[in-house]
This record gives C-alpha cells, sequence and structure tokens, in this order.
C-alpha cells in the first residue's frame, strides 16, 4: 500500500508561506499582482484560470483576469501582453494554454517579459533551467519537486523516468531531477522497450495525456509514482494517466488526481508571482 502523497495539503502548506510573505512585502508597500490571459471556451482552462484566482485570494495577491473570446486575433493578444509587459503595478503575466488553434502561440510566450514570466516559458528563462541558474521554474515540475521535499523523497543516484517530452512539463521536469543528481530517462511516443525502461525507475513521472496508460505490471515494486495527466473521461470524472487503483498497491508513494499534482501547479505559480514581484522590487533574486 502506497503512502498517498495529498497535493491538496502540500499546496496548502506552499500557499500558507506565500500568505505570509505577501503579508510581509505588503507591510513594505509591495502588493504583489498576477495577471491572467484566458482565450477561448475551454472548459478545462476556465476551472484552472478559476482555481487560480482563488489561490491568489488566498494568498493576498492582487490578480486581474483577461477573459478574451475565441475569435481574439494574433495581433489584439500581442497588445495586452505589450500593454501588461509595461504596467507597473503587474508583477506576472501568465497566458493559459492551449490557445485556440489560428493563435501562434509561442509568439505570445517569446513576448511576454522574462522578468514577469511566471510560467518560465520565455526561451531566456527555459535557457536558465537548462543551466541551473534560474529565479523561476515552471509551475507543474517545481510543484512535483516541492512534493518530493515535503515528503523527504531523495533523488540522488535514483533512476527517475520521465514519461511525455512536453515544454510544459516533460523536458524541465527531467532537467530539475538531474539538478538533484537523478539519473534521468524520457520516454516518449516513439520509445522502445518502454514498458521495460519504466519497470526498472525508481520515480515515475506520467505526463502522456493518455488515461491509465501506467499500469500496474510497469511499476516496480516500492516506486514513487507521479501523475501529471488530468483526462476528462465521457462520465466528467477525472482520470490520470496511472491506474491507480491498480498501482497504489505496488507503489511507495503515488498522487492521486484529481487532488494530487494539479494543486501543486497552482502553489508554484503563486511563488513565482511573489519571486517576480520581489525581482521587480529589487528585493533580491
Ligand atoms: N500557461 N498553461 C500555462 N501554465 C500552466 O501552468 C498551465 N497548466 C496546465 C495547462 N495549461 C497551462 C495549468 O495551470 C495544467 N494546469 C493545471 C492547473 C490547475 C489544475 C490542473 C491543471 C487543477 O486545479 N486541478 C485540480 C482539478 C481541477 C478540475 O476539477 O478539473 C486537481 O485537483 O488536480
Amino acid at each position: 500500500m502506497a503512502k498517498i502523497i495529498s497535493g491538496k495539503e502540500v499546496s496548502l502548506a506552499v500557499k500558507q508561506e506565500v500568505a505570509d510573505e505577501v503579508a510581509q512585502l505588503k507591510n513594505e508597500g509591495i502588493e504583489p499582482s498576477l495577471a491572467v490571459i484566458l482565450v477561448g471556451n475551454d472548459p478545462a482552462s476556465k476551472v484552472y484560470v478559476n482555481n487560480k484566482k482563488k489561490a491568489c485570494d488566498f494568498c493576498g495577491i492582487r490578480s486581474l483576469e483577461f477573459l478574451l473570446g475565441e475569435e481574439t486575433t494574433q495581433e489584439e493578444l500581442m497588445e495586452l501582453v505589450e500593454r501588461l509587459n509595461n504596467d507597473e503595478t503587474v508583477n506576472g503575466i501568465l497566458c493559459q494554454l492551449p490557445l485556440p488553434k489560428h493563435l501562434d502561440e509561442q509568439a505570445v510566450l517569446n513576448a511576454i517579459k522574462p522578468q514577469k514570466d511566471v510560467d518560465a516559458f520565455h526561451p531566456e528563462n527555459v535557457g536558465h533551467i537548462m543551466i541551473g541558474d534560474y529565479a523561476m521554474l515552471p509551475c507543474t515540475p517545481s510543484g512535483i519537486m516541492e512534493m518530493f521535499r515535503y515528503e523527504g523523497i531523495e533523488l540522488d543516484g535514483k533512476n527517475c523516468v520521465v514519461i511525455g517530452r512536453s515544454n510544459i512539463v516533460g523536458k524541465p521536469m527531467a532537467m530539475l531531477m538531474l539538478k538533484e543528481n537523478a539519473t534521468v530517462t524520457i520516454c516518449h511516443s516513439h520509445t522502445e522497450n518502454l514498458k521495460k525502461i519504466v519497470s526498472e525507475a525508481d520515480v515515475v513521472v506520467a505526463a502522456v495525456g493518455i488515461p491509465k496508460f501506467v499500469t500496474a505490471d510497469m511499476i516496480k515494486d516500492g516506486a514513487v509514482v507521479i501523475d501529471v495527466g488530468i483526462n476528462r473521461m465521457e462520465d466528467g470524472k477525472l482520470c490520470g494517466d496511472v491506474d491507480y487503483e491498480a498501482c497504489e498497491k505496488k507503489a511507495s508513494y503515488i498522487t492521486p488526481v484529481p487532488g494530487g499534482v494539479g494543486p501543486m501547479t497552482i502553489a508554484t505559480l503563486m511563488k513565482n508571482t511573489v519571486t517576480a514581484a520581489k525581482i521587480q522590487n529589487k528585493r533580491g533574486k
């Protein structure tokens, strides 16, 4: 039986710390603020953006929401980003992904001022992460590292396997675990012998976007299993990339969906917003 790593519990601890720091900053006349841009009507994105707003309220961070129609043009979106870049009262800018198909995602991410890039998706920030010298980290991988720290899970020398190679999760996740001296393997849709590779892992991070992709026969006894997937099933229920019921019997630690990695993504965003506010007010890194 695995120990369940509760994203609710860990994220609450992180958000509490952030709230304390925000209170202190406000005493010094600094009010951290986050602008979130949502384009279109994706129902999942709406839920996530709403959860971000709630977390801002909890932490005392000022939040601005820009809800733009599905038919928004690239030019309009770029203009909004530019306006927020130049607005000194805005510390963090996040454009919720995915964007509608007609919009160029990378162009938008490239336009966000690196100092305000609380997702750490701008090429300049991605570069900092490659080198291992950074102020802000992408929210999901960073939230997962926070879970490891909270539970005292040591990565040094461990065999870590990331399934998925996205710029948002897979690639940065691998870099962060590498920095902790893990031996990291990234698997993806073209990987041969994926099952064998995963079955040798001490830590598995699943970020593929396929319900129950990771089955119990792929998991080593005592492995740590982190589930990044949030798949919406026909019955409206959420399902991760891991066959939770079966893997839970073999793993030493496992994250649930919902209530696992998702809330951590949001807690880390709060942390990054405060970091951005401090940098912009010249209060250290
Ligand atoms: N720019 N786009 C940008 N930054 C991000 O960091 C994200 N991500 C991913 C999608 N697009 C993004 C998020 O915010 C995924 N993500 C995210 C955020 C919050 C939650 C899940 C994913 C979340 O709140 N999850 C809840 C369940 C919510 C529900 O009911 O659907 C949970 O307990 O997992």
